[in-house]
């Protein structure tokens, strides 16, 4: 099968991203041909300091290694060195609905949090995101709940070319993990975790030992005693049990069982530690990483070679079905 997913690098990569996505690239890359990508075209649309942008592209890219990506398999690259992906976002513009597009959640929530900054960009970011899956005809989009819906755009998408221009591409589907498709923000557990919200209300994969127990202590949890999974009664405390267990590997009973009796002082205490000794390798390896920099860019640099391949073949024939060649 054919993979693609990416990351907006837009700061710093939370657990979140990883239970919701990455977690997931690493396994999948050892059975299908993986394409992962740094989305800078996306990060774009919301307000960010250009001056930024290199240094959080290469942390992005070794994220990606540090969490396991293996470059020696999947392809990784970042999407503005690869031209083809705005071009057939252009051609996917004309044949996607205004309709479809004014329905996406995520638009109305960006708009919400920058009021100042609603552009077309942020508008027309699902075509933009249907052209990176479209381009490498891919089959499957390992993703975070959040972006089900812009998966589900895309199949539409691709629908509607087959129907006009003759069968080209792949329906995609969106995999999503059983559990962890949508961690909550530590300080409002209704609203998901997200890199762009207030440092406290996420934890980064590289925070220190330090940075880790003092969020975990400060979480939102929820009137009444008790380490009980409820989402709706108690959504603190069961986001922070989710947490456990994916990264503990035991159950949520299991959990319960063992904070039976005691309090949320005890159940944070403990889960510090699980976050701590979880994300140790991952901060090890980023520092490490970090130094290296001519490496990370070769990484790329080859990564876009490959990723060019593939898209300048896609493009041809689009552009072919589209009547566009001379
Ligand atoms: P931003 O704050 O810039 O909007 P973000 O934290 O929402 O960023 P993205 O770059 O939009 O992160 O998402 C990268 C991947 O992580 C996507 O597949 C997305 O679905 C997934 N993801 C993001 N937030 C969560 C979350 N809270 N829980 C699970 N998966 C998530
Ligand atoms: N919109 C996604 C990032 C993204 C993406 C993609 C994910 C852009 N293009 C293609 C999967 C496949 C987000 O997480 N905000």
């Amino acid at each position: 099968m054919r993979i693609f997913s990416g990351i907006r690098p837009t700061g710093n990569i939370h657990i979140g991203n990883y239970l919701g996505a990455v977690k997931q690239w690493i396994e999948l890359q050892e059975k299908n041909e993986c394409v992962f990508c740094i989305v800078d075209m996306h990060a774009v649309t919301t307000p960010y300091d250009p001056k930024e942008m290199k240094k959080n592209i290469l942390e992005a890219a070794s994220i990606y290694l540090a969490a396991g990506v293996n470059p020696d398999k999947s392809i990784i690259f970042v999407q503005s060195d690869v031209r083809e992906h705005v071009e057939l976002a252009w051609l996917l513009g004309a044949i996607t609905p205004m309709g479809e597009l004014s329905r996406m959640t995520q638009f109305k929530e960006k708009s919400k949090q920058h009021k100042d900054y609603i552009n077309a960009g942020l508008f027309n970011y699902p075509v933009l995101m249907a052209a990176d899956i479209m381009l490498y005809k891919t089959q499957a989009v390992p993703v975070g709940k959040d972006q089900e819906q812009h998966v589900e755009l895309t199949r539409t998408i691709a629908r509607k070319f087959n129907q006009k221009f003759g069968q080209t591409f792949p329906e995609p589907e969106a995999i999503l993990p059983k559990a962890g498709a949508k961690i909550m923000s530590l300080q409002n557990p209704k609203k998901k975790m997200s890199k762009t919200d207030e440092s406290k209300s996420y934890i980064s994969l590289f925070d220190t030992e330090e940075e880790i127990e003092k969020k975990i202590m400060s979480a939102t949890t929820d009137s009444g005693k008790g380490v009980i999974y409820n989402v709706t009664k108690k959504p603190g405390i069961s986001n922070l049990l989710t947490i456990y267990s994916l990264l503990d590997g035991r159950t949520i009973q299991e959990i319960e069982k063992e904070f039976k009796g005691k309090g949320y002082g005890d159940f944070k205490k403990s889960l510090a530690k699980v976050l701590i000794n979880y994300l140790e390798p991952f901060r090890r390896k980023q520092k490490e990483l970090l130094t290296r920099e001519v490496y990370v860019q070769e990484i790329l640099n080859k990564g876009k070679s490959r990723a060019e391949v593939i898209a300048k073949t896609t493009m041809q024939e689009v552009k072919e079905k589209m009547g566009l060649t001379s």
